[in-house]
C-alpha cells in the first residue's frame, strides 16, 4: 500500500515537474523576445504658467533684457514710498495687500516692482531688466481672480529714452507673442509709478467665436499695462530725473494663460492636479 502511494506521489511530481518546465520555457522564451514593443515612460509636462512666462522672458531676453529677480515677503518702501504710491492710496489697504503680522512694514509684494527699485538703487544706467515673479493680492477667490498670481514687469532705464523707445519695444513683444502681422494701440491709463500712462490692446479681430467672445466684440484685447517712469520714482532711487528717463511694463501671467489655453477658471491653475498638466506635456 506505501509503494502504491509512493508510485502517484511519484507520478503526480513527474506530471506536475513536466507541466511547470513547459511554462518555464514558454515564460523564458517571453522574457528574451526582444522585438516586443518596450513600455512607455510618461515624460513631465510644464505648468501652463510657467511655459508662458518663459515665452515672454525669452522674447525680451532676445533684444537684451535680463532676468532680476528678488525676495516676495518686502517692505512697504520699496513696494510703495519708492513706487510713488502715497500713504492714503488704497492699494496700500490691509483690504488690498497682506501685511506680515507684527511687523507693520512688511508685507507679500502685490507686484513686483520692488524688484526694479531695488535694482535702481544698486546700480547705475542703462538698466534693462524683466522681472517675473509670484505676487499676492487680497482678493476674494473665484474663477476670475487669486489670492496669488504672476507678473512679468519691464523697466528700461538709460539717457533718452522715450515713448517711441516703449511703443516700438511692445509691438516687437506684440509681434512676437501673438503673430508678425499683429497691430497694436496704447490707450490713456493711470498708475502712480508712470506719467504718462497707457494699456496696450492688440488687434484680434471678431471673425471667430473664440477671438469675439475675449475682446467682447470689438476686436480689440487688452494685453498690458505701460508708460514712462514717472522722475518721482527715478529720483526716489537714487536716478538723476534730470539726465536719465525711462520706460516701464507690467503684464498679468494667469490672465494671458487663461486666455491662450481656453481655460475656464484661474483656480485649476493652482490646484496641481497632474490632469490639468498633462495636457502640455508637449509644449516647452
Ligand atoms: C518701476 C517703475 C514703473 C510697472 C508697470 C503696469 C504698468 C501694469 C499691471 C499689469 C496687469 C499689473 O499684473 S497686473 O494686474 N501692471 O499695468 N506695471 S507700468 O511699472 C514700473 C515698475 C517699476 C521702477
Amino acid at each position: 500500500m506505501i509503494n502504491k502511494v509512493k508510485q502517484t506521489a511519484e507520478e503526480k511530481y513527474e506530471q506536475l515537474k513536466a507541466a511547470l518546465e513547459g511554462t518555464n520555457d514558454q515564460f523564458d522564451a517571453d522574457l528574451l523576445d526582444t522585438s516586443a514593443p518596450g513600455e512607455p515612460i510618461p515624460s513631465g509636462a510644464r505648468h501652463p504658467v510657467s511655459i508662458m512666462l518663459n515665452k515672454i522672458i525669452g522674447i525680451f531676453e532676445r533684444i537684451g533684457f535680463t532676468v532680476a529677480e528678488e525676495r516676495e515677503v518686502e517692505t512697504d518702501w520699496y513696494n510703495f514710498t519708492a513706487m510713488n504710491t502715497p500713504e492714503d492710496h488704497p492699494a496700500r489697504d490691509m483690504q488690498d495687500t497682506f501685511y506680515v503680522r507684527n511687523a507693520p512694514n512688511m508685507l507679500l509684494r502685490p507686484h513686483t516692482s520692488s524688484v526694479q527699485s531695488r535694482v535702481m538703487t544698486t546700480q547705475k544706467p542703462p538698466i534693462r531688466i524683466i522681472a517675473p515673479g509670484r505676487v499676492y493680492r487680497n482678493e476674494t477667490i473665484s474663477a476670475r481672480s487669486h489670492c496669488q498670481f504672476h507678473q512679468v514687469e519691464g523697466l528700461y532705464v538709460d539717457e533718452g529714452v522715450s515713448f517711441a523707445d516703449m511703443k516700438q519695444t511692445l509691438l516687437y513683444f506684440a509681434r512676437e507673442m501673438y503673430g508678425r502681422d499683429t497691430n497694436i494701440r496704447l490707450r490713456p491709463s493711470y498708475f502712480p509709478f508712470t506719467e504718462p500712462s497707457a494699456e496696450m490692446d492688440v488687434y484680434m479681430g471678431t471673425s471667430d467665436e473664440k477671438s469675439y467672445r475675449l475682446t467682447k466684440g470689438t476686436g480689440w484685447l487688452e494685453v498690458l499695462g505701460c508708460g514712462m517712469v514717472d522722475p518721482k520714482v527715478l529720483e526716489n532711487c537714487g536716478i538723476n530725473p534730470k539726465k536719465y528717463t525711462g520706460f516701464a511694463f507690467g503684464i498679468g501671467i494667469e490672465r494671458s494663460a487663461l486666455q491662450n489655453y481656453d481655460i475656464s477658471d484661474i483656480r485649476y491653475l493652482f490646484e496641481n492636479d497632474v490632469r490639468l498638466m498633462r495636457q502640455f506635456g508637449s509644449a516647452i
